[in-house]
């Protein structure tokens, strides 16, 4: 490969990444709406933080390498889906659903795949729901598609996995079977967390809903 075909290549990944960047605005955009919607709605909010990030030229490079896909821009597009990631972390495992089925129901989001790590969570105990979606991204001279990753999580499946991925990378992404098997224990114990957090956050949505209820009639007394 040529300097002038590297060069020309840098420019070309530089204009790729631009409408990554602006499918993630838009995304942040949409979910920001979604939130105060559910907030009105609900009378809570169920997102207790959104991350956005990019994923660096090198690693899309290294991706390609690791999984033999050719070297070009329209491969890249192909076959990376994650170069723009969201990260959702909610407070309650119904919350990740609820918010799942909101974006879902975008008239100009496409769904390509979700993965739910919930249900059927990584032998390692990862958990989260992944959907991979398609938003159009308006430029001067162009509509495009751009795949987005949007990891939808709670605060513990995210403690979970934030740690994880220390020591994943801590020894060289091999962890020894002891701290494989502590981490798989822990996985669990920070679901059942989450299910009993579930339990009592259902149990004070009905309190809440009696207490309405009774309200008007309070008022007429
Ligand atoms: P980073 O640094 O977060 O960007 P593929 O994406 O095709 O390589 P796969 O398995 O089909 O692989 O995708 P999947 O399962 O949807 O996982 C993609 C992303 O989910 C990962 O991106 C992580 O962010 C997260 N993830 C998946 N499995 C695990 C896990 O076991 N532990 C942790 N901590 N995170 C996980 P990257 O690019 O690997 O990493």
């Amino acid at each position: 490969i040529s300097f002038e075909q590297l060069k020309n290549f840098r420019e070309d990944m530089t204009r790729f990444m631009m409408a990554y960047k602006f499918a993630l605005d838009e995304m942040e955009t949409k979910i920001n709406i979604l939130k105060q919607e559910f907030e009105y709605i609900h009378e809570y909010n169920p997102i207790e933080h959104t991350k956005a990030r990019l994923k660096e030229p090198e690693s899309i490079l290294k991706k390609l390498v690791r999984k033999n896909y050719r070297f070009s821009i329209d491969s890249i597009k192909e076959n990376v889906q994650d170069i723009a990631g969201i990260r959702i972390t909610c407070s309650f495992i119904s919350d990740i659903y609820k918010i799942a089925d909101m974006l879902k129901s975008q008239k100009d989001i496409e769904v390509l795949e979700v993965k739910d790590y919930i249900q059927t969570p990584k032998p390692n105990g990862y958990q989260s729901l992944h959907l991979i979606v398609k938003v159009p991204v308006f430029m001067s001279d162009r509509e495009e598609l751009v795949c987005v990753e949007v990891q939808i999580r709670t605060i513990a499946m995210d403690f979970w996995a934030s740690l994880e991925h220390k020591i994943y990378y801590k020894f060289n992404k091999t962890i020894p079977s002891h701290l494989t098997n502590e981490l798989k224990e822990a996985a669990l114990k920070s679901s059942a967390l989450d299910r009993k957090m579930e339990e009592i956050h259902k149990e004070v949505s009905k309190i809440k809903n009696v207490d309405q209820e009774a309200e008007p009639s309070s008022i007429l007394d």
